[in-house]
């Protein structure tokens, strides 16, 4: 039998490998990584209990390694190959976005590990869009861009026939898993020569920034890659002074004491030169940087609450408007607003006969910990909002649209995994470690 390497294993060299490439590629990329290594670090030391004693080195490394990335697909055959081509690397498609109600002519998917051990090795998670032609207007326009997709191969045969292997056999080798990995990153590198003439170019643009980003080029290049802070006001605040420009204002919620969900800034895109088939010179703007800061992952009443609080009127600051959603722990996990992780705090035992309903007890009386489990996934309206700062939405017609859930599901080849349902089971998993072993003591 050949000796197969864990999934877990592949993504960990992918997501480190895309990091270098992009290090290189976008020099600011990795001055970002810097400063939130410096601020992680100092918020480390300020709250040295922000990780559960048992978990804490693979949290830290967890920290260090995590990123995420995003990329533009332009046809249905992208994707599904897309799909088979993460699998290898145990990634899978969670929830849909629609962001054609924000008037950027795309819907999503990210794809990204989903088991508790695997999230904790490595959580690399690709936001994955495809274009959507259906929201072109100009009939010929749509034709053009049709006939460019069509000829476009954005996957090296090796990788092709890695992923095929790995289908088969289950898995690739150490050596199967290293080339893989090489021929891989090569559909997200970028090109600077264009596949299209410059005045085609221009008609794409003038149609929709994002539509000429999909169609002009060889491949899907990696538009951005998010490291992860623990302080993203701080890491805001510092930007400027070490000459990055960050939008304005940071996505999501305002700051709180306990983060919820997902909060989120970026750094203009660059401006890069291009050349087109015609051997016309220009210029491109499309890759950028961008950090996160993550929190509780909310249940669907929690996330009703808080879009329901996102919509209130501008006219309200963003503080104001969210003082009515609980900015403690305790609150939030008695109104069931969030997701929580349970377990025994080190050097207690479960008293005899106690089952679940005496849950609140146990935790009063110590000897149950919770601790808020992270959202792992994407808000459409953040994401609509980085999109706009980064291709402007002076530009461009597309018609508004409503969600195609099940045209995305045939363009992928499956359904996409509901987060919910993978939070909820997080949740149970660990109430259960703690029950379970009790019941089993008594049969
Ligand atoms: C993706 C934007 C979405 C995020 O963090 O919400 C995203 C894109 O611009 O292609 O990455
Ligand atoms: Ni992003």
């Amino acid at each position: 039998m050949t000796q197969l390497v864990s999934p877990d294993l592949i993504r960990d060299r992918f997501s480190k490998a895309m990091s270098q490439m992009y290090q290189q590629e976008v020099p600011q990329y990795r001055t970002l990584l810097d400063i939130v290594k410096e601020v992680n670090d100092r918020y480390l030391q300020a709250h040295p209990d922000t990780f559960a004693d048992a978990d804490n080195s693979r949290e830290l490394n967890r920290l260090v390694v995590e990123r995420h990335g995003a990329i533009r697909l332009g046809k249905a055959e992208e994707l599904a190959t897309m799909r088979r081509l993460f699998a290898v690397m145990g990634m899978y498609p969670v929830s849909y976005y629609d962001l054609s109600a924000a008037g950027v002519p795309v819907h999503a998917t990210a794809f990204r590990p989903i088991d508790e051990r695997s999230l904790q090795y490595n959580p690399f998670r690709v936001f994955t869009s495809l274009l959507r032609l259906d929201l072109i207007v100009d009939t010929a326009l749509k034709l053009k861009v049709q006939q460019i997709l069509d000829k476009r191969n954005i996957f090296t045969p090796r990788a092709l026939e890695l992923t095929e292997i790995s289908e088969h056999q289950q898995g690739l080798t150490a050596a199967q898993a290293e080339e893989f990995v090489t021929e891989a990153l090569k559909t997200f590198q970028w090109h600077s020569e264009a596949q299209v003439d410059m005045a085609t170019y221009q008609s794409l643009l003038d149609q929709h920034r994002l539509i000429a980003d999909v169609v002009s080029f060889k491949g899907p290049h990696i538009n951005h890659l998010t490291p992860r802070t623990l302080d993203i006001d701080a890491v805001q605040k510092m930007m400027p002074e070490r000459g990055i420009a960050p939008k304005e204002s940071i996505e999501g919620p305002p700051p709180r004491r306990v983060p919820v969900l997902l909060r989120q800034t970026s750094f203009k895109a660059l401006s890069e030169k291009i050349i087109f088939t015609d051997s016309a010179e220009g210029r491109h703007t499309a890759r950028f940087g961008e950090i996160e800061q993550r929190g509780l992952a909310l249940t669907p009443a929690g996330r009703e609450l808080y879009d329901r609080l996102l919509q209130q009127p501008a006219t309200h600051k963003a503080a104001d408007s969210f003082a009515a959603f609980p900015d403690n722990e305790e609150e939030l996990r008695r109104q069931k607003l969030g997701y929580f992780r349970y377990r025994l705090k080190p050097g207690k035992v479960l008293p005899d006969k106690v089952s679940r309903e005496e849950l609140q007890s146990l935790i009063s009386e110590g000897i149950i910990e919770t601790s808020p489990i992270i959202y792992e996934d994407f808000l459409p309206v953040s994401a609509a909002g980085i999109f706009q700062s980064n291709l402007g939405s002076d530009r461009g017609s597309v018609s508004k649209g409503n969600p195609n859930k099940a045209a995305f599901e045939e363009a992928l080849g499956r359904q996409v995994i509901d987060e919910f349902s993978l939070y909820q089971q997080l949740e149970e998993a660990s109430l259960a470690g703690i029950f379970t072993r009790q019941s089993e003591r008594f049969f």
